[in-house]
């Protein structure tokens, strides 16, 4: 079955186009304009602690006891006036020359219209500001995001319902996760003011409506988000719809069909935007409002990954790994996300996340080299790829992926101890490639079993800046490693998003220019064997602590 929306448009795009992304985030609004290079030419922002204080927010957000995190929805409506605004005034942007607009939302967020709501975004009056004219437009005021964990019983419920976990991450692509809208949806849908709610929207949905001056439905990228659509249909699951409905009779079907609507293929054009922003910004009436996305869709195309196999791998607080899959894994996944791909059809994206990141690399450096990082990457350098065949597991943090409790560093091979035990130089080594392994293993387990060296590796985050670290990624990986420097990946993929949706001539070849980044480390050959042992012995190790430090999720 189709998914809902007008399929992408043929035209003639001029050569003197800009595209608009705007990122909606958790603490601040974004809009990047390029060229038809891909050029940034105009950028503007807008942070909602230190430009909108009469929100009182604090990182963007509100937090409540047990675990409620909320932004006010009308935050979002004002810093989305105020980015255009600055981009057309401040950085003096010719907005006429906006050909389209696409966005990207933080996931998972939800917004709730009031009946009459559509009415009044048909009818906004250009010479008032937005949110003047909307400020009743909301059942709810503060919408509750990613970061609230106050739905424990129903991700417990849900997941009993479907018949277990992977059952669930079988049908939604994730096993069932507090902040997922769902169960968001769910709590409201139980509260006396869901009976006055006209639609609801994720934060990237409810943009584009802004922009489009009607409802635009929840496209399948962000939509995966929600334990909510069959990832594999793109389609509302009919069993988990009755369930976010509370059961009630006839919930389902006003859930999907009236307060959801279909979803929405990302890559296409929902219309034009609607006369309000084109008089008061000066966008061209045409202007082409394209589907919003979420920030991790967005990402994984203003990264570039665009063809199966491509992985980018970000080292940071946590580390996170983005991975192009051709078709759902025939399995469930234990772990990790996956979404359809937010521009091309038929591929899909893993997101998995590490707790361990940065701070326990950091534990090691201390420990083992004097708290210096040059000491660091000398021991490295220092080292044989492969440690002479010593795997560890590090955990100053309770594990993600796979879910197992911190705890002492946890050896196998070599001379097997545990805990830190006086060879300094191949903790190093091993606490990097540990990262290394673990992901080549789960990307294994999902479907990317072929180490293709035609996929790119692509690293970003703190760690990236490490020549040492890289080289044990493209050892591990076989594949040439690149650097990319693009700090706000979700506007630019979304500005990407836009010119693709309006089929700009040679797309793929302006995009994969523009997203190239350079090439830093190349494999070497003689390693791959070293780290197929390696990786063996790392899943054995990977499954003993899992047995002895299970976290039971
Ligand atoms: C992803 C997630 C966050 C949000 C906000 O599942 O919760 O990355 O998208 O950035």
């Amino acid at each position: 079955m189709e998914n809902g929306g007008p399929k992408r448009i043929r035209e003639a795009v001029p050569e003197n186009a800009l595209f608009l992304g705007i990122d909606l985030s958790t603490q601040s609004c974004k809009a990047m304009v390029v060229d038809s290079k891909f050029e940034l030419k105009y950028s503007a922002r807008v942070g909602f602690d230190e430009d909108m204080p009469r929100y009182k927010t604090k990182d963007g957000v509100h937090q409540a006891p047990g675990g409620h995190v909320t932004s006010p929805t009308l935050m979002w409506v004002e810093a989305l006036e105020l980015v255009l605004r600055r981009l057309k005034e401040e950085a003096k942007c010719p907005m006429d020359q906006i050909y389209a607009i696409a966005g990207s939302g933080q996931q998972h967020g939800s917004v709730y219209w009031k009946e009459g709501a559509e009415a009044k975004l048909k009818a906004l009056e250009p010479g008032r500001s937005l949110v003047d004219q909307l400020k009743d437009a909301f059942c709810v005021s503060d919408s509750p995001i990613w970061m609230d964990t106050s739905s424990t019983e129903s991700c417990k419920a849900m997941e009993t319902r479907v018949g277990g976990a992977l059952k669930l991450s079988g049908i939604t692509g994730s096993k069932a996760y507090e902040r997922f809208t769902g169960h968001l949806y769910r709590v409201f849908l139980a509260k006396p003011e869901a009976a006055t709610c006209e639609r609801l929207g994720l934060v990237s949905s409810f943009s584009a409506s802004l922009l489009r001056g009607a409802y635009v439905g929840i496209d399948c990228s962000d939509g995966a988000g929600m334990n909510l659509m069959d990832v594999k249909t793109k389609q509302w699951d009919p069993e988990l719809a009755a369930f976010v409905a509370g059961d009630k009779p006839g919930g389902a079907e006003r859930l999907t069909s009236k307060l959801l609507g279909p979803v929405m293929s990302s890559w296409a054009v929902s219309g034009s935007v609607s006369p309000f922003f084109a008089k008061t910004f000066g966008f061209p009436e045409d202007c082409r409002a394209v589907h919003w996305s979420g920030d991790n869709p967005c990402s994984v195309v203003g990264l570039g990954l665009l063809e199966e196999g491509d992985v980018a791998i970000s080292l940071g607080t946590s580390d996170t790994l983005l991975a192009v899959l051709r078709g759902a894994p025939a399995s469930p996944l234990p772990f990790g996300h996956l979404f359809p791909h937010p521009l091309k059809d038929g591929l899909f994206f893993a997101m998995l996340c590490y707790a361990n990141g940065d701070i326990t690399r950091r534990k090691v450096r201390d420990v083992c080299a004097g708290g210096d990082w040059e000491t660091f990457s000398r021991h490295l350098r220092e080292t044989e790829p492969g440690n002479n065949g010593s795997v560890a597991i590090y955990a100053e943090s309770d594990e993600i992926t796979p879910p197992y409790c911190k705890g002492a560093p946890r050896r196998q091979g070599g001379t097997a101890s545990h805990d830190y035990d006086g060879e300094p130089k191949r903790d190093c080594r091993a606490v990097v490639e540990m990262r290394a392994l673990a992901m080549r293993s789960h990307l294994g387990r999902l479907g990317v079993t072929e180490i293709a060296t035609t996929g790119r590796l692509l690293l970003t985050g703190g760690g990236s800046g490490n020549a040492e670290i890289r080289q044990v990624f493209a050892d591990v990986f076989q594949r040439p490693c690149a650097i990319l420097d693009v700090p706000d990946s979700a506007a630019l993929g979304a500005a990407y998003r836009a010119a693709h949706a309006v089929d700009l001539d040679d797309f793929e070849i302006r995009f994969a220019k523009a997203t190239s980044g350079t090439v830093k480390e190349q494999p070497a050959e003689k390693t791959k064997a070293i780290y197929d042992t390696a990786l063996k012995k790392y899943e054995s190790l990977e499954e003993t602590v899992m047995e002895e430090r299970p976290r039971g999720l």
